[in-house]
């Protein structure tokens, strides 16, 4: 069993946000021997375990209560709060902070010969996508309505593969988008990583501990700047 005096602290295993999601919390004076392939790393100098799993597994984590905080890009976190929305939940945590990495963009892409002059362009057109509920957001936000094309990988062949007009997905440099023939042609929502909180009291311990820590985040971040 868990030991549930010890702060519990969710982070990506292995991924865009893992190495500097480490880093902020060694930075923070956290020592945890994160090398072996576990799921759990106990720190060894503050009564904090860091559990290590997939990125998508986090808000939920977090909802949940099953750990107490969470390092997770926004994109993430928001497609989730969404989805348990449109499910009938009302998911409850809090943004502690917003970190200073894995900035990227969820953006509209089309076959980059396609005319684009605005999101009309795109009304009752098949988009790929990974979050939908973002995208039916900025839909419903323009009046405008898609077909959802589902995919949680290789979102950016599916025009060449004629499964869709047009994708959403997460864009940093561009790259992938014009190596796949596409064209950025909006941006629907800017994300970075946050740290995020359950809901509910934290015993008193633990609220102190999180406090400390928020304050040498913010020197970490500072720093950086
Ligand atoms: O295995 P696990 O489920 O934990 O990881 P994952 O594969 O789902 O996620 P991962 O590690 O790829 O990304 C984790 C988080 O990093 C994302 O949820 C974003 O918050 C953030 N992030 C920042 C990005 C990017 N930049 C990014 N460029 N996530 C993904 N990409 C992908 C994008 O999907 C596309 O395939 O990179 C490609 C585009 O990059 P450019 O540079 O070519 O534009
Ligand atoms: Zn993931």
């Amino acid at each position: 069993m868990l030991d549930n005096t010890r702060l519990r602290i969710a982070m990506q295993k292995s991924g865009r946000l893992s190495d500097e999601s480490r880093e902020l919390l060694s930075r923070c004076g956290i020592k945890i021997n994160l090398q072996q392939q576990r799921l759990i790393a106990f720190a060894e100098n503050m009564p904090i375990d860091i559990l290590r799993v997939r990125d998508d597994d986090i808000p939920g984590l977090v909802m949940d209560g099953v750990v107490d905080l969470g390092i997770i890009g926004e994109n993430v976190l928001e497609e989730e709060v969404l989805t348990r929305r449109a499910q009938g939940e009302d998911p409850q945590l809090s943004i502690l902070r917003r970190l200073d990495f894995g900035g990227c963009r969820l953006s509209l892409a089309m076959p980059a010969d396609s005319a684009y002059t605005g999101p009309e362009c795109l009304d009752g057109k098949r988009i790929a996508t990974s979050y939908p509920h973002l995208l039916k957001k900025y839909f419903d936000s323009q009046g405008l309505t898609f077909k959802s094309c589902l995919l949680n990988g290789s979102v950016e062949v599916a025009p060449r593969a004629g499964l869709s007009d047009a994708i959403c997905d997460l864009v940093s440099t561009g790259a992938t988008l014009e190596a796949n023939g596409l064209r950025e042609v909006d941006v629907i929502y800017r994300s970075k990583a946050v740290l995020i909180q359950r809901a509910g009291e934290l015993e008193a311990d633990k609220q102190a501990l999180v406090n400390r820590l928020m304050t040498r985040i913010q020197g970490v971040i500072q720093a950086r700047e």
